[in-house]
């Protein structure tokens, strides 16, 4: 777990360095969430069950096994990108091997899709378990409740996990969210609980047996309270709507130190481990991103294929 959320932050903050340089068009970024994707993700079998991740899912796909360079090409939109082949914008994650579904640019959409596809599992009596991510603002789409709604009625076997990172851009989440989004979950006859984003095993513990599928049951909603970091995106300046003060009070939380100082309270790790995993984990990025950025750049005929089946 520890390893996970801190190979993400890197090839995170790695991506803002390539953007600064020039070479990354577009960032959007993961940081401060990692406890929550990791947690979520960690009890998934890769390959087997499915993740409908949304655009910060970088500790999640990592995790399932795409590498910090196929990130990083992905980043830099080049040829070899697994994701689009560089078509896509960074953050439309996508492995058939690894069942990861690209999600579409419209927020919200990939919940109605992993219903379906939990649906496909449940009528082919097979124990496949579904994860499904967004924001909190994703939840005032209509596509989401139809997905709650759906995965009701027909006791579904989906984690729908919001990460409720206290903005959707430079809206508050007071300006965005009615009550609880956790208690929402009642009302289409399941289970929703909010958890601690914050805390890798707190989001572990509630998606245990869920998305491990080894559960069985039906759908679960999870809200890990939790906070983004970084501006929205590489595009957006968040001066203009949230204070610094607020930013550093939600840095003394920050997963990754926390769980390091509870892996050093119970003896698992000392500082001299935690600086060899990190030196390791740095020499890893820094030689994805080396050969990511050697990598060729689409060629101009690529956009026209494979846009229609035949081409
Ligand atoms: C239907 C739709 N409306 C607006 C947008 C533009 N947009 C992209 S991300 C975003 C914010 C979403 O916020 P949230 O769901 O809380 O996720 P976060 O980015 O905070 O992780 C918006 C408004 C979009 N992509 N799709
Ligand atoms: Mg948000």
């Amino acid at each position: 777990m520890h390893y996970s959320m801190l190979l993400a932050r890197r090839v995170d903050e790695r991506s803002w360095i390539l953007n600064r340089q020039g070479k990354a068009p577009f960032v959007i970024s993961c940081q401060g969430q990692e406890a929550a994707q990791v947690g979520a993700v960690y009890g998934m079998r890769p390959g087997y069950d499915y993740l409908y991740p949304y655009y910060r899912d970088l500790a999640m796909t990592l995790f399932l096994g795409q590498s910090p360079r196929e990130q990083l090409l992905s980043v830099m939109g080049k040829r070899e990108d697994p994701n689009s082949g560089g078509r896509q914008m960074p953050g439309h994650f996508s492995a058939r091997e690894l069942n990861i579904v690209t999600a579409s640019a419209p927020v919200g959409v990939q919940y109605p899709q992993a219903t379906g596809t939990a649906l496909a599992f449940k009528v082919r009596g097979e124990d496949g378990v579904v994860l499904v991510c967004g924001g909190e603002a994703s939840t005032s789409g209509g596509d989401w409740h139809e997905a709650m709604n759906f995965a009701g009625i027909h006791d579904l076997p989906v984690v729908f996990l919001v990460q409720n990172n206290a903005y959707a851009i430079s809206v508050p989440e007071k300006a965005q969210v009615a009550g609880s989004i956790a208690g929402r979950a009642q009302g289409y006859g399941f289970p929703g609980v909010e958890v601690d984003g914050m805390d890798v095993l707190a989001v572990y513990e509630a998606a245990r047996g869920r998305s491990s599928g080894r559960g069985g049951g039906g759908p679960t909603l999870i809200e890990a309270k939790t906070y983004r970091i970084t501006a929205h995106s590489s595009d957006d300046d968040d001066r203009r709507y949230r204070e610094r003060e607020e930013i550093e009070a939600w840095r003394l939380k920050d997963p990754i130190p926390r769980f390091e100082r509870y892996l050093e309270e119970i003896g698992v790790l000392d500082a001299e481990a935690r600086e060899e995993v990190d030196a390791r984990i740095r020499a890893e990025v820094a030689e994805a991103s080396r050969s990511a950025e050697e990598a060729p750049p689409p060629e101009p005929e690529d956009a026209l294929g494979p846009v229609y089946a035949g081409r």
